[in-house]
């Protein structure tokens, strides 16, 4: 697919604003070479360092630093282009980019450098996309996976599974074509069994891609319970630090406090919560109305319990009433039994065989561990960041739509031995996977994608 792509040149700087050692002016367009020469008043050999002065219009050293030039097509978008590294002072790098919008230049828009290299084939747009994840990342587990996507790693699941349903289509295509063969294609093993492998496949990828999403997107995480059991004490644990108020008063919660935290390197968005209990004080019910719509968007509830204050029968209802009817589908529920330090670890087998569950003492700092695996397991992730690719949710929902269609073109193919009908979903579980890759996409996709990236890149 081609998009419209003007001849400008772009210039911007490829290193953030603010004052560093070195700032990294970046130009990519057609003819860089001129504009090279005009700015050190000499040429240069492809890809060698060298050290130039840099002039304004009437030949005045404005900075004197390092520049390379890279011709097309062996540069990152594709096109000639040029660094100039000057010094990483603000005034500085203004001039540079001065120069060079006056010598032809425009301004870069966000993403545009990448957009580029997207158009120009030298990137596919899962690689572009983890590009500005790579730079946005916020965790070591974040920044390697966005690495992993970068160098093809999620991009070759897709192609294979892309190829495998050009081969089915060819097949089933032929067969419509040329009914005259006298080939009975849909009581083909070759092709039910193709069929089932794609959809084993993708239903893999779909599985590694949540685990890449939730490492780039994070987990809501939503620390409920009973007033008094200990919920502010574990938020203050996560957080590292004392920002919710902890007193042995219960009721003491009343607004939901939020802290980004990492768990284990998972990007957590932590809110502890007023306690769930009847009340006519009109400030806590406020405060339990806004646990209720907190608990709708949670991917993960600790409920936490004091193990020297329950009653089974009563807090498995509590969870019924509070947790269980509001959460969504996804959201997993984890029984946090704490103050393990003043009686020991619960027995109850009741509630534990509801929910996973798990013993602590956030006085003494123990079963911390196990619960940071619990909440990593209920995420559905065997571990965070070896292996896993970052994903998006639009990667995400691509992938299941392409699914659906593999697994509607079964249906017509096994119930109604309708080979038309499978030939047509096989042809958009394809656009699907191809627009994750962005062979096949909306030109206004395509802007929503860049425009979120930072400028310069
Ligand atoms: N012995 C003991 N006390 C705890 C533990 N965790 C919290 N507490 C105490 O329980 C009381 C209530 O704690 P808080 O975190 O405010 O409970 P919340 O109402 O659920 O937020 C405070 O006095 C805490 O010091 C624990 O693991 N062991
Ligand atoms: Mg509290």
């Amino acid at each position: 697919m081609v998009f419209a792509q003007d001849n400008d040149t772009i210039v911007a700087s490829a290193t953030a604003p603010g004052v560093a050692g070195i700032g990294i002016v970046r130009i990519s367009g057609n003819n860089i070479s001129t504009y090279i020469n005009e700015i050190i008043n000499d040429d240069l050999e492809p890809r060698k360092a060298s050290y130039k002065s840099f002039y304004d219009s009437n030949k005045k050293v404005i900075d004197q630093g390092i520049v390379i030039y890279f011709p097309s097509p062996d540069s990152f978008t594709g096109e000639d282009v040029a660094e100039f590294h000057c010094h990483g002072g603000k005034i500085i790098m203004e001039m540079v980019i001065e120069r060079c919008l006056e010598l032809g230049a425009r301004l870069a828009r966000p993403g545009e450098f990448s957009e580029r290299a997207f158009l120009n084939d030298k990137i596919d747009l899962i690689q572009a996309e983890s590009i500005s994840d790579l730079i946005n990342a916020s965790s070591k587990a974040s920044a390697q996976s966005a690495l992993l996507s970068m160098q093809g790693v999620f991009s070759d699941l897709v192609n294979e599974l892309i190829e495998e349903i050009i081969n089915l289509r060819k097949f089933v295509e032929a067969c419509i074509d040329f009914p005259a063969e006298d080939i009975d294609f849909l009581k083909d093993d070759d092709l039910t069994n193709g069929l089932n492998n794609c959809i084993r496949k993708i239903n893999e990828t779909i599985e590694q891609a949540q685990q890449g999403r939730v490492i780039q997107e994070g987990v809501r995480l939503a620390i409920v319970g009973k007033p008094n059991a200990g919920k502010s004490s574990l938020f203050n644990l996560f957080a590292g630090e004392d920002l919710a108020i902890v007193t042995d008063i219960p009721g003491t919660t009343r607004d939901l406090l939020k802290e980004n935290v990492f768990i284990d390197d998972l990007p957590v968005y932590l809110t502890d919560s007023a306690g769930l209990r009847e009340t006519i004080d009109p400030i806590e019910s406020e405060g339990i109305r806004r646990v209720h719509s907190e608990i709708k968007f949670a991917s993960i509830i600790l409920y936490v319990i004091d193990v020297s204050a329950f009653n089974p029968g009563e807090d498995l209802k509590l969870i019924e009433k509070n947790v269980g009817k509001l959460v969504s589908k996804d959201c997993s529920i984890i029984l946090v039994f704490n103050k393990t330090d003043l009686c020991g670890i619960s027995t109850d087998q009741n509630m534990k065989s509801h929910y996973p569950s798990v013993d602590i003492s956030v006085k003494n700092k123990t079963g911390i561990d196990n619960l940071k695996k619990l909440i990593i397991e209920a995420i559905g992730l065997n571990d965070v960041g070896e292996n896993v690719f970052t994903a998006r949710r639009r990667h995400v929902k691509e992938l299941t739509n392409a699914l659906r269609y593999l697994e509607m073109g079964k249906v017509q193919l096994t119930n109604a031995g309708a080979g038309e009908l499978l030939a047509e979903d096989l042809k958009l579980a394809q656009n699907c996977l191809s627009g994750i890759t962005g062979s096949y996409l909306a030109d206004d996709l395509l802007g929503e994608i860049f425009s979120s990236f930072c400028i310069g890149k």
